[in-house]
């Protein structure tokens, strides 16, 4: 165990900064008419290297986008912004609204602008782009406004590549709840279109207030949800991307099943496991979805014995392995392939198990 740790350790101290990235942005489109457009825009930091970016364009419809291929690997020469109006149109020669993914080896940055084509022209509202990893699987959307003279749209992009079960409730202006959850299938990469807010609760009664509304969700993977809201007076809309709902109780997923997210820099285990989740003797599920490139992923316990040692496809069909846990104490996990990327060293965490305090005593 200890030689194992120093050579984990001495890993840690030669990890460089460079490292993989997955930005997502969440909506944008181009109507047939024309009156609606996006102006995306993607900037490479880099004062050394020049960088190339996969991009995807995912259709809204909620349906299974795994098969959409990425076009040619687009260039971005170092310390430049490239510029690509109407972006739907312009780059990949499409329309109607979707997500675009952008996948690369290195860092960059990924913005957009949605806006009308009107001869007084409009505002618009920016829509940052959302790194891959801090999508989130609980999340509050907050700010809405519907009815009165304002109206709100609600959207959702699944950056996995397997399905997500998200389960909304929807607060009114008292922050009582409105009808009943709602909960959504979205398949792989799956796109929500923005819709009203009466789309995300199930039962509701004609008279709820939402004037003042809110938006709380879980999912069982991670997500990238927003908010527009828009003045019907003015048209000045606001996008509102979700927050981290700290509030929301970890779904228990039955039969503690967890979703392992591996990408070039991260690896995620979602729901989290904090403290106390978890006690000696469970027997919990790893359901594995790969992403970039093949990783690996091992689970050490606490007493040093390897209990989950898998190999991680890129984008291949979910499996799974459920174990019984070990005993009480911290956990280890890493991915077991040294040349998966440059983000590999990132590729590693801990989890506790057993209740905070607990003493095992001594060991006759
Ligand atoms: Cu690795």
């Amino acid at each position: 165990m200890r030689l194992r740790f120093l050579t984990f350790a001495a890993l840690l101290v030669i990890a460089t900064a460079a490292s993989a990235k997955e930005v997502w942005l969440s909506i944008g489109g181009t109507t047939a008419g024309g009156t609606f457009r996006t102006d995306a825009r993607i900037f490479n930091p880099s004062t050394t290297k020049d960088i190339q970016i996969q991009a995807y364009y995912l259709p809204v419809g909620n349906t299974d986008n795994s098969g959409v291929q990425p076009l040619a690997p687009i260039t971005v020469l170092k310390r430049q912004q490239v510029v690509y109006n109407d972006v739907v149109s312009s780059l990949f020669h499409s329309s109607g609204l979707g997500a675009i993914r952008l996948k690369s080896d290195d860092d960059f940055v990924a913005t957009q602008r949605i806006y009308a084509v009107s001869s007084s022209g409009t505002l618009g509202q920016f829509v940052a782009g959302v790194d891959a990893s801090s999508a989130k699987a609980k999340g509050v959307i907050i700010q809405l406004q519907a009815g009165g003279t304002f109206r709100t749209n609600v959207g959702a992009a699944n950056p996995n590549s397997s399905v997500a079960n998200v389960t909304f409730h929807l607060y009114d202006k008292n922050n009582a709840v409105v009808g009943t959850a709602k909960t959504i299938v979205m398949q792989p990469y799956g796109v929500i279109a923005p819709g009203g807010l009466a789309g995300y609760a199930d039962a509701v009664p004609g008279n709820a207030d939402l004037t003042d509304a809110w938006l709380s969700y879980s999912s069982d993977q991670p997500i990238v949800a927003y908010g527009s809201v828009i003045d019907n007076g003015t048209t000045d809309p606001t996008y509102i991307p979700a927050a981290e709902d700290t509030g929301v109780a970890v779904v228990g997923p039955t039969g503690n099943i967890f979703n392992v997210t591996t990408r070039s820099s991260s690896i995620a285990i979602s729901p989290a496991i904090t403290q106390g989740l978890l006690q000696p003797g469970t027997k919990v599920t790893f359901r594995f979805s790969g992403h970039d490139t093949t990783h690996g992923f091992r689970l050490v316990d606490s007493d040093g014995a390897i209990i989950v040692d898998v190999t991680v496809p890129p984008d291949a069909a979910v499996f799974e392995r459920t174990v019984t846990l070990g005993p009480e104490g911290t956990y280890q996990y890493y991915c077991t392939i040294t040349t998966c990327s440059t983000g590999h060293l990132s590729m590693q965490g801990t989890f506790p198990v057993g209740t905070p305090g607990y003493d095992p005593g001594p060991k006759y």
